[in-house]
């Protein structure tokens, strides 16, 4: 984060795009990103992501996925907008739509391995940012787009 620059903006500025990369958001066809390097809890990273107009990352291609492990520079792990919190085994996108057997994945070896409560789905740096259910309640760094409703 830039420092001296608030966290979110006034939401009259969503729509600038100039705006919204000098505040760390990088545009990719029309839908922008911003990894968060302070560490919030799934909840929390998403409050924070709606605070600025948007939500946490939905990761539902390829290339989208590759566009942000592009942008991570950090031996991390970042939260997304994916989570089977309210049915277990069933994941759901921050968007609201449900990945289904036949959608983009990119999960780490083994996973999502439901452990009890792992309910959130995080990029995990030791797996090439390949992503692994965990416990909702870690604090890690998070990504956040805009766009694309
Ligand atoms: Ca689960
Ligand atoms: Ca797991």
């Amino acid at each position: 984060m830039v420092e001296g620059v608030p966290e979110t903006f006034p939401r009259e500025c969503l729509d600038d795009k100039r705006t919204l990369s000098s505040f760390g958001y990088t545009e990719r066809e029309g839908t922008f990103y911003k990894v968060f390097k302070t560490r919030k809890d799934h909840t929390g990273a998403h409050q924070t992501c709606e605070a600025d107009g948007g939500h946490l990352a939905v990761v539902n291609t390829e290339p989208i996925n590759n566009f942000i492990v592009e942008l991570i520079s950090d031996p991390e792990d970042f939260w997304i907008g994916l989570s089977d919190k309210y049915t277990e085994g069933t994941f759901m996108w921050a968007d609201g739509t449900k990945l289904d057997g036949f959608d983009f994945t990119n999960w780490a070896p083994n996973e999502p391995n439901a452990q009890s409560g792992q309910n959130c789905v995080h990029m995990w740096s030791v797996y090439d940012y390949k992503w692994d259910d965990d416990y909702c309640y870690r604090q890690k760094y998070f990504i956040c787009q805009i766009g694309t409703y």
